[in-house]
Parts: C-alpha cells; structure tokens; sequence
C-alpha cells in the first residue's frame, strides 16, 4: 500500500514508517520537527540520541535499499498538506501529527491554545485534503484512550447502547477527558466523525493507551535509526520514566497513591495495529474506533514491578508519592474492552520483567544524558502559576 506516515519523525511515527518499509508498502514520512523545537523550549532532550531525519532516512536505504519520502511541513497549513496529497497519492494517511502532551497543553493560556489549533486545525485540514483530493483514502488516526477518562462503568470501543425513556440506540461513549491535549483528541473524533457521516470518508480512531518501550526490530538495525525514549515529566510516559529513574537510582515518581489505572502497550505493538488497520480499512461513510492497548495496569503496580526487576539487576530503587499535580481519580474502576485489534489477528507483546529488564539497561546505557532535575513534576493543573510558564510557542 502507499501510506503516508504524518509525525514520522516522532516516537510512534519513526517505528511505524520503517516497521511499514520493512514490511513492503511505500511510505512516505510528513513532519515540520515541531516536536524537536518543543525539546528545545523546555530544555529537554530524549535518553537516546536521536540522529537527524534526513540521516535516518539514509541509513534506512543504506541497509535496506528501501526509500521512504520526505515531506517537511505543517500539516496545520492546508496547502502543504493538500500538496502531500496531491504528490503523494496515499491509499491510507496515518496521522500522529499532533502536541501528544497532556503536562504540556497544561502549561498556560498559550500552550492549550496552542494544543488545541495545532492538533484539531491539522486533523480539520487532513479531512478537507481527503474530501478534496481522494475521498477514497483511508484515514488512521491516533486518538488516545484518554478521551474516556475514568467512568464508573466498563468502557466499549467506541460506541455505547443505551436504553432510554423506552427507546434504545447506539451512541458514541461519553468522553470525559482530563487534559487541554486529550480534549483535542475528543474534538477532532467529532470532526472525523462527522465528515464521515456528511462526506462518506473512510476512517478509523485508534484510541491508543500508554505506550511503552523504544526498541523494534528495524530500529535495532543500527545506531543512526534508534528511536526516542523521553523520560523528562512534560513528554516521557510513566514506564519509560519509571526506568529511567531507576538507572540512576533515583526514586519513582508515582502522583498520589498511584491507583490511575490506564491501558498500556508495548510499541512493537503499536506498529503492528497501525499496519493491521490499514490493511482492514474502514467502509466508506464508517467511522470506526478501536481501543489500542493490551493489558492495564495500576500506576502503583507498574512502579512495583520496575523495583522488583531493578532489585534482581542490582540497583537499589525506592517508590516516592508525590502530590499528584493532575487532577485525576487515584482510585477508581477501570474496565475497558480492546478486542476489535485481536480480532484482526493482533498477538500482543505482554509486558514481562525481560522487557522492563531491557528498558533499564537502555536507560543504564545513556545514564549519562539523564538530568534528575526533569523527574519532577513542575506543571500543575491546579496552579495558574508553574515552572513552564516562561516558555514561549
Ligand atoms: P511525538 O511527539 O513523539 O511525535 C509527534 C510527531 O508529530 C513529531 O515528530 C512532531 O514533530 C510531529 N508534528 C506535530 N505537530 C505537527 C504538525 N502540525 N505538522 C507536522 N508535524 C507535526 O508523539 P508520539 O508519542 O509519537 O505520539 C504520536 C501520536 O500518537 C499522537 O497523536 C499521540 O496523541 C498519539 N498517542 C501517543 C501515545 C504515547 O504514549 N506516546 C499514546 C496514545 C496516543
Ligand atoms: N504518572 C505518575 N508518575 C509519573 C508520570 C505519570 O504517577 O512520573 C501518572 C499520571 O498521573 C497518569 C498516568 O501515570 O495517571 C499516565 O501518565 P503518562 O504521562 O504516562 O500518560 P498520559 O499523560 O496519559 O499521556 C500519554 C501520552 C499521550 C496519550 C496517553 C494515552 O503522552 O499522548 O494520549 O498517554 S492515555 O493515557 O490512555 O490517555
């Protein structure tokens, strides 16, 4: 298939390119590297050195003989991404391109702006592209199960029955998010959603839990194509931190007792839900919403597991409880389905004590670059004022 990778250059969006290269579809990557000059305003910088994209790329068809094409762009600019369009002609367009930080839409006024123009105005310009150029085109985009929040009630994939007053019908399930970033998320499913009812597009929402790990095999290749690993408490997600925290001894940092329950997955499977979708693309005029994790955890049980595996390798790790600086339940029910991703054929990579044992050693292996100081958290959702605030976007 021709798939256009938009947020290639990111943490979901490098793995899934090449995993899609190596896989045999023609891909092209779609970025502007805002998520570089985000690691600069905020002074941090992944655990792995990330090379260059223009050197990854040359690596990749060194290696493989494999050349994946390079759109540099704003995807919230609509000429750049009806261009794409028109030059590139994808079958399917997955799009990770968006602010995927909740700590960072919660920094001030401009950086929720900011979250929302960038995330809902790019999405809004990829269905416009799509009505425009090839309504044909299948979109996959990356939603967050984060959309739901925490209700008191099992989570479906996507849609809920209700029976009410004597009549019945299927609606979408209600969305309680918990962040300006998972707000976006909610308005552009409403966009997608509509546009598939009004314009007949095609389209499928992957509500995507946490995502853990760095490694695939293609990025195992070699060192130029080694993936990101963000530790630091605006962008890097609970397990990666947690790992890297205990490379260095530091203490975990759980918010609160560390009840959050989420749905999480391993990123060898994030790409392998990516392909699965666009090999099973959604009927015209559907807008079909998959839950893209493999198994839940409590924040507290992934803490415990990460000092347990610590413990056998040697290192001596203690669980702190910070203040939580989100406002989020730190006890509540969670039960949320994912089968429709099984039912494509997905077999999941569990998260097993050789996996989190992998993860500190990746963290053991760049100690170096780790800064302490970006384990605590600075932005609370509570405070109008916080550490971030000076930035600039
Ligand atoms: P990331 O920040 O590593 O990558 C996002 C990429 O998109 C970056 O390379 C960035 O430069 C690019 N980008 C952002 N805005 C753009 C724009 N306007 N034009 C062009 N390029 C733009 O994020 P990630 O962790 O790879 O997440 C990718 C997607 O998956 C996001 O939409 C996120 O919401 C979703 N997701 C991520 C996780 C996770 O745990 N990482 C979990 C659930 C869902
Ligand atoms: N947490 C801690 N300690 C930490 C970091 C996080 O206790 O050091 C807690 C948070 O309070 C939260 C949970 O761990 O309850 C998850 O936090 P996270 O930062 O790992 O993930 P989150 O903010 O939810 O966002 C990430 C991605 C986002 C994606 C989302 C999927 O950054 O792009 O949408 O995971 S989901 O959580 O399902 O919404």
């Amino acid at each position: 298939m021709r798939i256009a990778v938009l947020g290639g250059d990111g943490y979901c969006g490098w793995a899934t390119a090449l995993y899609l290269s190596s896989k045999g579809h023609t891909v092209a990557i779609v970025d502007n590297f805002a998520r570089r000059q985000w690691d600069h305003e905020l002074g941090v910088q992944t655990l792995t050195p990330i090379r260059p994209l223009t050197e990854r790329l040359k690596t990749w068809y060194e290696l493989t003989g494999k050349v994946i094409e390079l759109f540099v762009g704003d995807v919230s600019e609509y000429d750049f991404i009806s261009s794409v369009m028109k030059s590139f002609e994808p079958e399917a367009v997955v799009h990770f391109a968006e602010q995927r930080s909740a700590p960072y839409s919660m920094i001030d006024h401009k950086h929720a702006v900011f979250t929302q123009v960038n995330n809902v105005v790019g999405t809004l310009n990829l269905l416009f592209a799509v009505r425009e150029i090839d309504p044909d085109c299948h979109i996959v985009k990356l939603g967050t199960m984060g959309e739901y929040g925490t209700p008191n009630i099992d989570i479906e994939e996507g849609y809920l029955t209700i029976e009410h007053n004597g009549r019945t019908d299927t609606l979408p399930f209600p969305k309680q998010p918990g962040s300006f970033y998972h707000l976006s998320k909610v308005h552009d499913s409403h966009n997608i959603m509509f546009t598939c009812k009004v314009w007949g597009l095609r389209a499928t929402d992957l509500n995507q839990g946490v995502v853990y790990g760095t490694v695939t095999d293609e990025v195992l290749m070699d060192e130029a194509l080694i993936n990101r690993f963000d530790y630091d408490e605006v962008f890097g997600t609970v397990l990666n931190r947690f790992c890297a925290q205990a490379a260095i001894g530091s203490p975990l940092t759980v918010y609160g007792k560390g009840g959050q329950t989420r749905g999480f997955l391993d990123i060898r499977d994030t790409v392998r839900c990516i392909e699965l979708a666009c090999l099973n693309p959604a009927k015209r005029g559907e807008f079909r919403v998959f839950n893209q994790f493999t198994e839940q955890f409590s924040v507290l049980e992934l803490a415990q597991a990460v000092k347990s595996v610590a413990k056998e390798m040697g290192l001596r790790v203690e669980i702190d409880h910070l203040p939580d600086p989100r406002v989020e339940a730190e006890s509540h029910y969670y039960n949320a389905k994912h089968s429709k991703l099984a039912d494509l054929g997905l077999e999941p990579h569990l998260l097993s004590n050789s996996l989190v044992d992998s993860l500190i050693n990746i963290a053991l292996q760049y100690r170096d670059r780790i800064d302490p100081a970006l384990f605590t958290p600075q932005v609370n959702w509570r405070a109008a004022r916080n550490e971030r605030r000076t930035g600039n976007v």
